[in-house]
């Protein structure tokens, strides 16, 4: 299972573009960054680590209710060269970044302790008796090194221990300079966050060593990709973003030439979709920053608790045993409905069963006799009433740990668009699975309706879209393509769109002279916002030679 092979480390250049399997020219942007370093730092760098966005194919705003999505990895990447830093402090970091406008940063980490920020020591304490690490993020405002952070931080707290200085196995981690370079567009939707975090946290393994054992032939390795999925969606938690953990599988685990298929319960699994021939995607950025973080109470987090909330009443309604306190999410409710045995996987014939089910089941979540215009939306009372918890409790479960603003919560909804877009995803895998024995017409098509019926749904019932992306995606229909959609938390951000292969220039140039955004662009800021994708392969690191 993908999940549990180890982290590619590669000492060979060939390797390297071999495995990324792509049409791009990787080579010239490698061998620039390694330059760079050189001048910049007096040295060669001793590691780079790579990491790629993603574009979700279909399965939106699905992950943390815990089913399963299919994204690839793109060919567009975050680059991370690093080697260890002479006369510094241990732990000390100089952060460069290739794009001008991102500042050279430098942070060191302190020891902390009794969990207490306040009382933080300086790291130079010989009498240090913490057991963690703590390293200053500033999560009110948007600074690249937050994320370079944010990778170091699982690191430190992972793999060293400041109380353990001097034992056999508790070095402290050693200084750092490192530079950044990146082409994942930022704030699109194509999770250039989460490449950053991997990135990151990659490099900071490489250069203090805890990957020496993935080079190993024998198999020896330490650190699996699913490993480094767990720790990088830890880490990512501290910029501040409650994520589902797709962005960070998919740029772990993806490989060339096909999809993923990640699902999230019992646990992390993680199976390669090979995508037909003759089928391309284009991403198309609509130019509408979606800013998840600031518009999180009434768009990102509003979804997360009023799927969580929907799942409780749902399991009410249907009769389903609930722990206390529990905070059920829809597909432990799918499963429970049809007494699915804990840790065992369910399988995807039974699962699309369920969901068929749960697409009436979900009726249940209407409100009845309503009046007020909001004929599917239920006020705060009347979700609590239907939780059939007290006030205090509903409190705690469900709002203590996210602020969310609404007059009326659309239960209903967005339930109804998770199971929905749940069945979605198992039939497009089985359509790419089967391929082979249909016309390549036919698979095209049903793919395609799939996808179109994705973004009617994320309209319509997840309201995640907005009038940019959705004229935009009419308008890619409209100049050949088979279907469009928008991809990742929506709101702005990046459509994702299938288009026959051989027709690719042709639409780029229809979208450009059609899409009010893109007519005054040309050449590289075009290819900036409208390009062609092949899946491309999954993190990994170079090594360079002594
Ligand atoms: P974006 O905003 O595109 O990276 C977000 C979440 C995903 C998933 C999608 C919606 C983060 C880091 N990622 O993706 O986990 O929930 O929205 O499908 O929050």
């Amino acid at each position: 299972m993908a999940a549990l092979e180890p982290i590619p480390v590669f000492t060979q250049l060939s390797d390297l573009y071999g495995n990324l399997g792509t049409t791009i020219d990787h080579a010239a942007k490698w061998s620039n960054l390694a330059e760079e370093f050189q001048k910049r730092f007096g040295k060669k760098p001793a590691y780079i680590a790579r990491a790629p966005g993603r574009v979700n194919l279909i399965g939106e705003h699905i992950d943390y209710c815990l089913f399963g999505v299919l994204p690839a990895a793109i060919e567009r990447d975050i680059l991370i060269a690093c080697a260890p830093k002479t006369h510094a402090d241990p732990g000390y970091v100089v952060a460069d970044n290739l794009q001008d406008k991102y500042t050279k940063q430098a942070f060191k980490p302190s020891p902390k302790r009794n969990n207490s920020v306040s009382s933080i020591s300086s790291i130079d304490d010989e009498d240090v008796h913490a057991e963690e690490w703590h390293l200053e993020i500033n999560t009110t405002e948007l600074r690249w090194e937050s994320y370079v952070k944010a990778g170091y931080y699982g690191v430190l707290n992972n793999y060293f221990t400041p109380s353990k200085r001097g034992d056999s196995d508790g070095a402290y981690p050693i200084p750092v300079d490192l530079l950044v370079t990146g082409t994942v567009p930022a704030g699109s939707g194509l999770s250039s966050s989460a490449a950053m975090v991997v990135a990151s946290t990659l490099a900071f393994l490489a250069v203090n060593g805890k990957l020496d054992a993935n080079i190993a032939k024998d198999g020896s390795n330490k650190i699996s990709k699913g490993d480094l999925v767990k720790l990088a969606v830890a880490n990512e938690k501290r910029v501040g973003v409650n994520s589902g953990g797709m962005d960070q599988a998919a740029s772990v685990i993806c490989t060339p030439s096909s999809a993923l298929y990640i699902s999230f319960f019992p646990s992390l699994f993680a199976s390669p979709v090979p995508l037909p021939s003759g089928a391309v995607f284009v991403c198309a950025n609509s130019m509408v920053v979606s800013d998840k973080a600031l518009g999180a109470k009434k768009g990102y987090n509003l979804r997360v608790v009023e799927t969580l909330v929907g799942a409780r009443i749902l399991a009410r309604q249907l009769g389903l045993p609930l722990s206390e306190g529990e905070k059920i999410t829809l597909r432990e409710v799918a499963g429970r409905l049809v007494g699915e045995v804990a840790d065992q996987e369910m399988s995807i014939e039974k699962l699309s069963e369920v969901l068929e089910r749960m697409d009436m089941e979900v009726d249940g979540l209407k409100p009845v006799g309503r009046d007020d215009g909001e004929e599917l939306g239920v006020t705060m009372e009347e979700m609590i009433r239907m939780s059939e918890l007290s006030e205090e409790e509903f409190h705690e479960i469900y709002l203590s740990w996210v602020t969310v603003e609404a007059t009326h919560f659309q239960l209903y909804k967005r339930a109804k668009h998770v199971f929905s877009e749940a069945l979605r995803v198992l039939k497009f895998r089985q359509v790419c699975l089967d391929a082979a024995s249909s016309p390549p017409e036919t698979v095209m098509q049903t793919l395609g309706d799939l996808m179109n019926e994705s973004q009617t749904s994320c309209r319509d019932l997840y309201e995640c879209s907005c009038p940019e992306l959705d004229e935009l995606t009419r308008l890619a229909r409209e100049a050949g393509a088979v279907a469009s959609r928008l991809t990742g938390a929506g709101w702005g951000g990046c459509t994702v769109s299938l288009v026959p292969e051989g027709q690719i220039a042709a639409f780029i140039q229809k979208v450009k002279d059609t899409y009010p955004p893109y007519r005054a662009l040309e050449g590289e800021k075009l290819n900036e916002v409208i390009f062609a994708t092949k899946p491309s392969s999954g993190a990994c690191v170079y090594k360079f030679g002594e």
